[in-house]
């Protein structure tokens, strides 16, 4: 997803700037005490004042990056310097501050509602708290600066030009172990590039936040969940905890799975290339008699957004707005376009009303597929809490692991052998082998995918925000994560990726989305406890072979939660819908059936890597 803000310079410039004056105007002054003749009443005019500045705010904020995003270039970069800093000229604005903080101090007069929009008032002034206006714009240069280099690079392979999706391409189809290390590299150039940039970020993120009194960005971006960060820390282990057996199988079965096709000796740890995905975050590709990538090649990448969508539709869902189509930037830039664009997929609530777009390249294959059901997830969450009931502060996830947790698991939904046929991209007559398709799943979008998220990224950036880990040390506590995590090494063996790299910045989030990826872990556990109550006791089918197509009970269960956005507590709105907290319990009965043919398939091989 993308939490952002834009095109100051194009229609409402004056409107908006002069909108902005009037509303911190009128906050430094002391009318609204002074009007309001009681707490609550003061809390809602200051919150009507809020809600519009924000929103309107918001919509500038997001055009300019959407802007900057899609076609990288000085003068959007400089657009949305300028409208990043206008957006924290209201929200981080002084006044606001006190005034919130001065409101939450007599909390007992407040509802619940105004109580949630204050502490939202006061998260997002966190992120530019204007009582140090220097830091906060310098943290949106160097945020600016880092984001055009990430999406205006070129990748190059044997001196050409090359897109992220070429890479991906020979990393998912090749056998040719030097291509596949070439192609590695290739993709690790930006982490160079991108050090200094993120060296900056680390001080200027944690001064942001040390601002306003969070102990580190960590711990300010924890808060969304009402937690702190050494609780968000410890729940990414319980769930490596509960999983580790399960990983430790499917790790020895891929490694003996990957030596025999590159016709290596098995190795202890598995070399980052011989994985399909850049950073070994997803392992699909590996199970033979699962492959859908036949059933692609004859579609278009119109078809493959156009069945995500039918998707939703089927459930009941409105179909998207016009402008989605129109607006939305959704496939690889046009190679010798002289455009370059970020790469990596996003979906965007522009002005937290109906202008949603999506940022995509999408190809037709099984990956994008996923992928598209992923980022229209985002867009009919977006779409949900759009309503007059839920104000424009709380338009954002009940957390942000819920918003991350509707696509996947719709996407896994959409991945269903039963739904497949349905909608036609299997013919009827395909015999589905249940092992290898619960293997594949397990694969490429469960297991490994935690120990990376939960293990690895959470860990990285827990220490680069909290811990203040030292630039010197960053590529080395990096592939120590890999390494202890995931069990994976290097292309070149341990020792091989020095300082002079910068692993960690060739991740997008490192950059774009920092603190938040541990929100793709909570998002993965959460997909599998929503998918099982849907499945037992919706649809009354097996959750590893189902159905969702065309069931609009299915579609009236989501909704009574995606229509909530953050006016309910994340954790009352999971036991209400599922009558469970956040656990690993349902992922770990999807794949029980594969624990016996894994442990009989490693009879007599060494387990894990120590
Ligand atoms: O970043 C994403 C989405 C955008 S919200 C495509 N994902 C993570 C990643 O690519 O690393 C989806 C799953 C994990
Ligand atoms: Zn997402």
């Amino acid at each position: 997803m993308k939490q952002s803000m834009t095109s100051l310079f194009r229609r409402p410039v004056g409107v908006i700037l002069l909108g902005l004056a009037l509303a911190i105007g009128a906050l430094t002054g002391l009318e609204l005490e002074a009007r309001a003749d009681s707490v609550s009443e003061q809390a809602d005019q200051f919150l009507t004042l809020m809600n519009a500045g924000y929103q309107a705010l918001y919509r500038v904020n997001s055009i300019a990056q959407w802007d900057a995003s899609t076609d990288v270039k000085p003068e959007h970069d400089a657009a949305r310097e300028t409208a990043g800093r206008a957006y924290a000229a209201f929200n981080g604005n002084p006044a606001v501050i006190t005034e919130a903080r001065a409101l939450l101090s007599q909390s007992s007069h407040l509802t619940d509602l105004q109580i949630r929009q204050l502490r939202q008032v006061l998260l997002n002034a966190a992120e530019g708290p204007m009582t140090n206006p220097d830091l906060v714009q310098r943290r949106i240069a160097v945020e600016t600066a880092e984001s055009s280099v990430l999406n205006g690079f070129q990748f190059k392979l044997e001196g050409s030009n090359v897109l992220a999706n070429d890479l991906d391409r020979i990393l998912v189809h090749s056998t040719d172990l030097g291509a596949r290390k070439a192609a590695w590299d290739a993709s690790k150039r930006t982490g160079p590039a991108l050090k200094p940039g993120l060296v900056e970020l680390q001080g200027l993120r944690n001064g942001v936040a040390r601002e306003l009194g969070h102990s580190n960005y960590f711990a300010l971006q924890v808060a969304a969940y009402g937690m702190t960060d050494a609780e968000m820390v410890a729940l990414n282990e319980g769930f490596l905890r509960d999983l580790r057996p399960l990983y430790l199988q499917l790790h020895t079965w891929a490694k003996y799975k990957l030596a025999e096709r590159y016709h290596q000796p098995v190795p202890n740890r598995i070399p980052a290339h011989w994985i399909n995905n850049r950073w070994s975050q997803e392992w699909g590709g590996l199970v033979e008699a699962a492959s859908l990538d036949s059933y692609f090649t004859n579609r278009t990448p119109e078809s493959i957004t156009k069945t995500a969508e039918q998707f939703y539709v089927g459930l009941g869902f409105d179909k998207l707005p016009e402008t989605f189509w129109a607006r939305s930037d959704l496939f690889p830039a046009v190679p010798g376009s002289g455009r370059l664009k970020n790469s990596h997929a996003s979906c965007w609530h522009i002005d937290l009303d109906h202008d949603i777009r999506s940022l995509m390249s999408v190809e037709s294959n099984p990956w994008w597929f996923y992928t598209a059901h992923h980022e229209l997830g985002h867009g009919y969450y977006f779409l949900a809490y759009t309503r007059p009931e839920v104000p424009p502060l709380l338009r954002i996830g009940a957390n942000p692991a819920f918003h991350e947790g509707i696509g996947e698991q719709i996407a896994l939904a959409a991945g269903q052998i039963p739904y497949l046929k349905s909608v036609g991209v299997l013919p009827a007559a395909y015999q589905e082998d249940r092992v290898a398709t619960l293997l594949e799943t397990a694969l490429s979008h469960g297991i490994p995918f935690l120990f990376w998220a939960s293990g690895t990224m959470t860990h990285w950036e827990y220490d680069l925000y909290a811990k203040d880990l030292a630039s010197s040390d960053y590529n080395a506590r990096w592939w120590k994560y890999v390494a202890d995590y995931q069990g994976v090494e290097p292309p070149s063996g341990p020792g091989s990726r020095g300082e002079e790299f910068c692993d960690a910045a060739t991740k997008t989030h490192i950059i774009d989305n920092p603190a938040y990826y541990y929100s793709y872990a909570i998002a993965t556990v959460q997909k599998f406890q929503i998918h099982d109550y849907i499945a037992r006791n919706i649809l009354h089918q097996p959750p590893q072979s189902c159905n969702y197509s065309g069931n609009r009970d299915v579609g009236d269960f989501l909704r009574k939660f995606l229509s909530a956005g953050a006016t309910k507590d994340w954790r009352v709105l999971l036991k209400e819908a599922t009558g469970e907290d956040l656990s690993t319990r349902a992922m770990r009965d999807y794949f029980q059936p594969l624990t016996q043919w894994l442990e009989e398939q490693n009879k007599g091989r060494k387990i894990g890597w120590d």
